[in-house]
Order: C-alpha cells, then sequence, then structure tokens
C-alpha cells in the first residue's frame, strides 16, 4: 500500500508571499513529506505559476484546504452570500488545478467558525446544492472535493462520518470524498475505528488528516493513533494522511483565530515536522 504523506502550510507559515512559499514547499521535501496542504482561506491572492514551479522544483504534491466565512457561507440562506461562497470554491478549484493538485477539501460546505443554532433545512439544501454544483465544474478541472467534517465550534452542518456519509448521497456525485481529521473525530466520533470502516464502505474515504487532540505536537495527546492505524490498514487506506497542527508561533489573520489557536503549542516548525514525519513511518508504516 502507497499512502502519500502530507503536512499542513500552517506548520510552516502563515502567509503565502513568494518568501513564505519558498521556504513551506522546501522545508516540506527537507522534512520527508510528499505533499503540502495550501490553506486557500483566500485562493486569489495565491501566485500560481510560482507555486506551481516551487511544487514541480521540489518534487512536492499539493493539495488545498480552505474553510468558508459569514461571508461566503454557501450554508447560508442569502443567496448573495451563496453566491460569493460559490465564487471563492470555484477559484479554489482553478487554485488546485492551476498547482498541478488534484484535491480540495476542508469545510468548503458551510462558514469554519461557531454557530449559535443548528443549520436551517434551507440552509443545509442550499449547502448540497453548492458542493453539487462546484462538484461538476471540479470534476472538468480533474479535482475531487473533500468534505471534512468538523467539531460543534467549527461547523453546524457536519460534525460526523455519518453525517458526512449522508450529505454526500444527497449530492450524488462521484468526485465527492469524506475527509476524516482525527482531532474533530476525538470530539464528535463513537468509534474512530467505526468511522474509518463506514466511510471506507460507502466507497468515499478519501483523505486524512492527522491531528493531536491539542493541535500540537503528534502523539503527545490523547488521540487513539493506533486504533485509527489499524482501521485504515483494515480497509486498505491509499490516499493522503497529511499532519495538520496549530502553534500561536505561526498565525494565519483568519484561520487561526476562527480555529482558536490561543496557545503557544510548539515553537520550531522543523522539530515538529520531523517528529510527526517519524511517529506516521513507526506507527502507520509509511
Ligand atoms: C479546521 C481544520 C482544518 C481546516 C483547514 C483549512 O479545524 O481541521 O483542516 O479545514 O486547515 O486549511
Amino acid at each position: 500500500m502507497t499512502n502519500q504523506i502530507g503536512v499542513h502550510a500552517l506548520v510552516w507559515v502563515g502567509g503565502w508571499s513568494p518568501d513564505e512559499a519558498r521556504k513551506a514547499i522546501e522545508s516540506t521535501k527537507a522534512a520527508g513529506y510528499d505533499l503540502i496542504e495550501l490553506a486557500a482561506i483566500d485562493p486569489s491572492t495565491f501566485d500560481t505559476d510560482l507555486t506551481a514551479k516551487l511544487l514541480q522544483d521540489n518534487e512536492i504534491g499539493a493539495a488545498v484546504s480552505l474553510g468558508l466565512t459569514d461571508d461566503t457561507d454557501v450554508s447560508s440562506e442569502d443567496p448573495d452570500v451563496v453566491a460569493r461562497g460559490r465564487a471563492l470554491l470555484l477559484d479554489a478549484v482553478h487554485l488546485v488545478r492551476d498547482v498541478g493538485g488534484s484535491y480540495l477539501g476542508g469545510v468548503i460546505y458551510s462558514k469554519l467558525g461557531r454557530y449559535a443554532a443548528p443549520v436551517t433545512e434551507r440552509g443545509r439544501a442550499s449547502s448540497v446544492e453548492s458542493i453539487a454544483w462546484l462538484a461538476d465544474r471540479a470534476a472538468d478541472a480533474g479535482v475531487t472535493l473533500g468534505l471534512e467534517f468538523c467539531n460543534r465550534y467549527e461547523t453546524n452542518v457536519l460534525n460526523t462520518t455519518e453525517q458526512t456519509l449522508a450529505f454526500i448521497d444527497d449530492v450524488d456525485r462521484p468526485n465527492v470524498v469524506a475527509h476524516l481529521d482525527v482531532y474533530h473525530m476525538n470530539i464528535e466520533e463513537v468509534s474512530f475505528s467505526e468511522a474509518v470502516h463506514r466511510a471506507a464502505d460507502a466507497g468515499r474515504l478519501g483523505y486524512v488528516h492527522l491531528g493531536e487532540s491539542h493541535r500540537g505536537a503528534l502523539g503527545t495527546g490523547s488521540i487513539p493513533f493506533e486504533e485509527f492505524f489499524t482501521a485504515l490498514h483494515d480497509v486498505d487506506y491509499d490516499g493522503v494522511l497529511t499532519f495538520e497542527s496549530f502553534s500561536s508561533e505561526v498565525v494565519h489573520p483568519t484561520l487561526s483565530s476562527n480555529l482558536a489557536i490561543w496557545r503557544n503549542t510548539w515553537t520550531d516548525s522543523m522539530q515538529l515536522a520531523l517528529n510527526a514525519r517519524a511517529f506516521i513511518r513507526t506507527h502507520y508504516g509509511a
């Protein structure tokens, strides 16, 4: 089984200036990863030519993730907000394609942040329709969409694997998958193992985020990695596993506050990334 092992850009940099892009992609290579996940909260700000060239020169793959905001929330009942969300998501699909990648994931179905009430029926329907609309355009660009369900403080639309699979059924497009992040699963799921099996049995297990319960160094929190990794092996998961970690050391103005990253869980990105890579090798075997 061959899995690509990725690292989230926020391990290295908070923005994507030419210097930051170079630092992030070269560090990804130096730390032994195959892929970098770009945090494209605002996809129009990326220099795609430069990014594509740096990726190519370093032989590193790219995935793109993002979380929508109040202003671009496709689960909103306001058609103008939904239209802005769709436009941003389409920009993100083009970004993935133009940097040579094939995966757009994250909280692309709602805002990434806390809601004060449950999603409405109209809001969920708008989200389903928007993802179906995007999936058709993504298919033309050779891009798969990953729905990353998140804990209750970061979305009210998808908090579990079960909800995500039901949503994917409603979307009814072949290029839409479930994106499992163990940090969120640790808060919301009954069983890590069952969640993996359900997503795999549905043929929709598409992408994995490895992060700790406190979002700091891998292997130092309370996530049951042995159970999770065993389940991935049981279902012959051959997709990407991306290490994701956040600290107040590396700040993205929107993402860090939406994720409530208020503490310094680490200071040395390279040490963190090397240790995580070693942890994945030792405990997962890739
Ligand atoms: C959010 C999360 C992230 C987020 C992505 C955006 O809690 O887990 O994966 O969607 O980082 O780039």
